[in-house]
């Protein structure tokens, strides 16, 4: 969008209310209305700017050109035809065409700042009257430079940076600041002098300049605003080259009208988002990816999860987790009897272990939902990529808290059951018989030779074998007995004492494992 369009879009309708309050007179009333004070570095293109906002020409080039202040004062005439243009400087006043306006200049400052390339703070004040012009006044000044060439003063950054500093403190004054795209506006000096007095960066705007040379990197300059202008950019001079600027919507220039794109932006990606996460939807742009098809993959981690903690907890049937319950027992006076202090403590262990494997399912699937949440702002937001950035911020914001949430609701549900050892749940009981019985049915197995089982295997595949290597039917109730159940040797009772003790323990942990594979994946959702 060339400048003069959008300036005709933000800036004229500011300029005009000005231009209002001015013709009804509130200046007389003691309200001052605002100058705009343009600042920047040396050949920025600041005097380009004041020429193109009033169409008047003035003198710029390379090396530094403006050396005092030229305070322009714009107003509407309907008296005239032509423009009706006074220069006053010192004791000098005359009126000038148009064209001799450049050379006026040059020549005034010539007077007031010399021949050579020093500055000065006294003005040039230029009137200029015509048919539809704007009530305003605008103010050009020299531009920073920080190290003197031939012929200026040692001290021509402090007086630029004094001249600066008293024509920008006024509250009613609007900063222009004028910014070059190929320089890096970290390093600007004009932005430290407007925040001095404009800290919010409510009373400055900025005008950013050979963008034709720079087009890429000045887009990701507007988008990072490191430098915190308030009040918005304006870009000189796009050329057809700089696309990725034409991609900023042009009928986002009002309040209103950003308002609207933003809700249309935000219902879009809840839209999108909530057919991904609650019906599945294969959302149109993502319709190859599988990545992108959020139940099937949150089932997948969840599925992770369940064989995760599987995992991770003791073998309850192992050789070691039966010395375990053994060293646990010993001294108890009752064999067969697990206190509950020890079955309380087994159970700490084993929940103890859950806890990372937990977490780290919460960590998958919030990362997970952060990465389509951020491809769906993506699309939603392509046409306001800096919108995008802050609202994928946002989102991992609440991303965050909603983790927290999920994190200390996981923490307290694995606490509740470190601390209550209680179940009402029928699978405990229905665990423990089960195992008691198929251990009962096992006691007398027989080949048809009449020998006894041995050789028993890990886990269940439907036969056992006797020492000549027959083979005999286990009993159907043992076909979801866990590993390492059958293999336990049952030949004396302390054995089935300690066996009876690993069911206990194993079938209450089969409860816990259920709750947490159904809770966790709910909260997570939720
Ligand atoms: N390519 C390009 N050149 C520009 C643009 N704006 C200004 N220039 C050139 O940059 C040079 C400096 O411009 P000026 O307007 O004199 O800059 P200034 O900030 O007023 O300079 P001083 O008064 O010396 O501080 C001139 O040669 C301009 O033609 C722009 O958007 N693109
Ligand atoms: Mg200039």
């Amino acid at each position: 969008m060339a400048l003069t369009q959008v300036y005709e879009k933000t800036m004229r309708p500011l300029l005009d209310t000005i231009d209002t309050l001015r013709k009804i007179g509130v200046a007389d009333e003691g309200i001052k209305l605002p100058t705009i004070v343009v600042i920047g570095d040396q050949s920025s293109g600041k005097s380009s700017v004041i020429e193109r906002l009033s169409g008047v020409s003035l003198p710029r080039g390379k090396g530094i050109v403006t050396r005092v202040p030229l305070v322009m004062r714009i107003k509407s005439s309907e008296s005239t035809e032509e423009l009706d243009i006074l220069i006053e400087y010192g004791s000098e006043k005359k009126n000038i065409m148009h064209e001799e306006v450049e050379e006026a200049v040059r020549e005034a400052t010539r007077i007031l700042a010399g021949d050579e390339k020093g500055v000065c703070p006294k003005p040039i004040n230029l009137s200029v009257c015509g048919p539809d012009l704007p009530d305003l006044t605008l103010v050009d000044l020299p531009g920073i430079t920080r190290v003197p060439i031939k012929g200026q003063p040692q001290d021509i950054y402090q007086q630029v940076v004094n001249m600066i500093r008293e024509q920008i403190k006024p509250e009613e004054t609007v900063i222009l600041n004028v910014i070059s795209a190929e320089v890096d506006w970290a390093t600007c000096e004009s932005f430290n002098l407007s925040k001095e007095v404009d800290q919010e960066g409510s009373r400055t705007l900025a005008v950013v300049t050979k963008v034709d040379r720079e087009p890429d990197g000045a887009y990701e300059k507007v988008l990072a605003n490191d430098v915190n202008v308030g009040l918005g950019y304006v870009l000189n001079k796009l050329t057809e080259k700089q696309s990725a600027l034409q991609r900023l919507p042009p009928s986002v220039v009002t309040e209103a009208e950003a308002m609207m794109e933003f809700l249309r932006i935000t219902s879009e990606r809840t839209r999108i988002m909530e057919g991904l996460m609650l019906r599945g939807d294969r959302h149109v742009e993502f319709y190859d990816d599988e990545e992108m098809l959020y139940p099937s993959k949150l089932n997948s981690l969840f599925e992770d999860l369940e064989e995760t903690l599987r995992g991770a907890t003791s073998k309850f049937f192992s050789e070691g987790f039966r010395n375990r319950v053994k060293t646990a027992t010993v001294g108890f006076a009752v064999a067969n009897f697990l206190s509950h202090s020890v079955f309380k403590q087994l159970l700490h262990e084993e929940v103890e272990k859950c806890k990372p494997v937990c977490f780290e399912v919460l960590e998958k699937v919030v990362e997970y939902t952060l990465r389509v949440s951020d491809e769906v702002i993506d699309i939603c937001a392509a046409s306001l990529p800096g919108l995008a950035t802050t609202m994928k911020e946002t989102a991992g914001q609440r991303l965050g808290a909603s983790q927290q949430t999920a994190y200390k609701f996981i923490e307290r549900e694995l606490e509740k059951s470190q601390a209550i050892v209680c179940t009402f749940n029928h699978y405990y009981m229905d665990t423990v018989s089960s195992l008691t019985k198929g251990l009962d049915e096992c006691k007398d197995l027989q080949c048809a030779h009449g020998h006894d089982a041995r050789n028993w295997p890990t886990s269940y595949n439907g036969t056992v074998r006797c020492g000549h290597g027959h083979a005999i039917q286990l009993p159907a109730s043992l076909e979801d007995a866990p590993e390492g159940f059958l293999k336990a040797p049952l030949v004396d009772n302390a054995s089935q004492a300690l066996q009876v003790m690993q069911i206990s323990v194993y079938a209450y942990w089969k409860v816990i494992h259920k709750i947490l594979i159904d809770i966790i994946p709910k909260e997570l959702r939720f």
